[in-house]
C-alpha cells in the first residue's frame, strides 16, 4: 500500500485542523453535517472504503462487518473506547481496529473529580439560587454541603483514567480504594499505594463516593447492579465518566428515588443520549452530555492518534494504537 492514497471515511465532523491534515495526507471523505451517519450510511462507507474513522456514535457490529467491503482494512476509532465496534468478529475478518488512548487520560480524570465536587458542594443548587431572584443573602446554615477530604473514594477500574482520577482524589485529601481485574504492581503502578479491594461488593459498601473508570465489556455490564447499590451506604455518590452500561441505570434511578443513594454525577448513560426521564427529574443528580474528553485539546489529540495510526497503516506498518480482541 505504500504510494498510494487511502480512501479513507471519516463519520462525523472533527476538529478543524484534524480535517485539513486528513485532506493532505488521504483521499478522505469528511462530512458536511453534525450529523451522526446513517446505519445506511455507514454500510455504504465500509464497501467503499480502506479505512473508516468512526465515533461512538457508529455502532459496527457484525452483521454491518459482514456487509464491508474487501478493501476494508482498518477501523481507526476516533476514541479510547472500542465498545461501539465487534474487535473481535473486525479481527476474523482481516479488518484492523485502533483507537486512541492516553490523550483523553486528563481531561476525563478532571471532569470525573469536577463531577464529584460538584455532586458532594451542590454547585447547580447553588447557581439555580444565586441566578434567581429568591436569595436573601449568606447564612451559616444554607446550602452545605460535604468535604471531600477524608473521604474514602472506590475506583472500578484502575486503568489510566482510574490512575490520573486517584492522583487527582489524593490532592484533595481522599482516601484511595480500587477494585480491578488485578492488582497494580506497588511503586510502577501504585504509588499512591490506593488499597486494593479483590472484592467489589465488599469495596462499594464501604465507600463514600464510587467512580467507574473501567471499559465496557461484557464482564463489565452492570457491575454496579441493583444487588451492589443496595450495599452501597445510603449517604455514598456515585460518578460515571465511563459508559453508562456498567450501571443498571434503572436500579439506580430507584436508589436514588429511594433515598437509597446520597447522590450521583454522571457524564454517560446506558441508553446513548436516551436518558431514565426519571433520573432527569431528581435533585440530586448532575447529568451531563458525555463531555469527558470535551476540551479543544483533547479532541485534536485524538484526531492527530488517528493520524498516526492511519498514516502508519498506510506506510505499510502496524499501526501504534492497536486493539487487541480481548483485551479491552
Ligand atoms: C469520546 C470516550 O469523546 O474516547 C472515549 O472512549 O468516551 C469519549 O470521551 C468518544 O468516545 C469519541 O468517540
Amino acid at each position: 500500500m505504500p504510494g498510494k492514497k487511502l480512501s479513507v471515511v471519516v463519520t462525523r465532523r472533527l476538529p478543524e485542523p484534524v480535517e485539513t491534515r486528513m485532506k493532505e495526507l488521504f483521499d478522505v471523505t469528511l462530512r458536511e453535517s453534525d450529523e451522526p451517519m446513517t446505519r445506511e450510511a455507514l454500510a455504504a462507507a465500509m464497501q467503499g472504503a480502506d479505512v473508516i474513522v468512526p465515533t461512538i456514535t457508529d455502532q459496527i457490529d457484525a452483521a454491518l462487518l459482514a456487509q464491508a467491503g474487501e478493501r476494508l482494512k482498518l477501523i481507526a476509532n476516533y476514541g479510547a473506547g472500542v465498545d461501539n465496534i465487534d474487535v473481535a468478529t473486525a479481527r476474523q475478518r482481516g479488518i484492523l481496529v485502533s483507537n486512541t488512548p492516553g490523550v483523553l487520560t486528563d481531561d476525563t480524570a478532571d471532569m470525573t473529580l469536577a463531577l464529584m465536587l460538584s455532586v458532594v458542594r451542590r454547585i447547580p443548587e447553588g447557581m439555580r439560587i444565586a441566578q434567581g431572584e429568591s436569595w436573601e443573602g449568606w447564612s451559616p446554615t444554607a446550602n452545605l454541603g460535604a468535604r471531600l477530604g477524608g473521604r474514602r473514594l472506590g475506583i472500578l477500574g484502575m486503568g489510566r483514567i482510574g490512575q490520573a482520577v486517584a492522583q487527582r482524589a489524593r490532592a484533595f485529601g481522599m482516601q484511595i480504594h480500587y477494585n480491578n481485574r488485578k492488582r497494580l504492581r506497588p511503586e510502577v503502578e501504585n504509588p499512591l499505594e490506593a488499597t486494593y479491594w479483590e472484592s467489589l461488593d465488599q469495596m462499594v459498601a464501604r465507600m463514600d463516593v464510587v467512580s467507574v473508570n473501567c471499559p465496557h465489556t461484557p464482564s463489565t455490564f452492570h457491575l454496579l447492579n441493583a444487588r451492589r447499590l443496595k450495599l452501597m451506604k445510603p449517604n455514598a455518590v456515585i460518578v460515571n465518566t465511563s459508559r453508562g452500561e456498567v450501571i443498571d441505570e434503572n436500579a439506580l434511578t430507584r436508589a436514588l428515588r429511594a433515598g437509597e443513594l446520597g447522590g450521583a454525577g454522571l457524564d454517560v448513560f446506558e441508553r446513548g443520549h436516551a436518558i431514565n426521564p426519571r433520573l432527569k427529574a431528581l435533585p440530586n443528580v448532575i447529568l451531563l452530555p458525555h463531555m469527558g474528553s470535551a476540551t479543544i485539546e483533547g479532541r485534536i489529540e485524538m484526531g492527530e492518534k488517528v493520524l498516526i495510526n492511519v498514516k502508519t497503516f498506510a506506510d505499510g506498518h502496524r499501526p501504534p494504537d492497536l486493539v487487541v480482541p480481548g483485551l479491552m
